[in-house]
């Protein structure tokens, strides 16, 4: 993995933003958990700035005690203020990347009973 990173940097030019990837979510997409996630993330391979991110369940809009909007970052996390109650959730998130793309996405998992 950081040879790849390193070989990645060396391609770049410097004089360019770089456009971000994401990389990782979590939980997982798709992911089935056994208990309430203690937090909800997403990872990119450069910085950008979260405009949205939203988390809907069986009860609706998923209040959060912190969330990533407004960072610049390649690691953003989002901490539900409540456990999750059984059920489908799906995260969905805006932000725009260090060369002025916006990005979107979201992706779903599921707390069991
Ligand atoms: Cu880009």
């Amino acid at each position: 993995m950081v040879q790849v990173a390193v070989f990645g940097l060396m391609l770049a030019s410097p004089l360019l933003w770089a456009h971000a990837h994401i990389t990782a979510t979590e939980p997982e997409a798709g992911a089935t958990l056994e208990q309430s996630p203690e937090r909800l993330g997403l990872e990119f391979d450069s910085p950008i700035r979260i405009t949205q991110f939203d988390v809907n369940g069986p009860q609706g809009v998923v209040e959060l005690s912190e969330d990533p909007v407004g960072a610049m970052a390649e690691t953003h996390e989002g901490v539900p203020a409540d456990t999750l109650e059984p059920g489908e959730y799906e995260v969905v998130w805006r932000g725009i990347a260090e060369d002025g793309h916006s990005m979107s996405g979201g992706y779903r998992f599921t707390v069991q009973e």
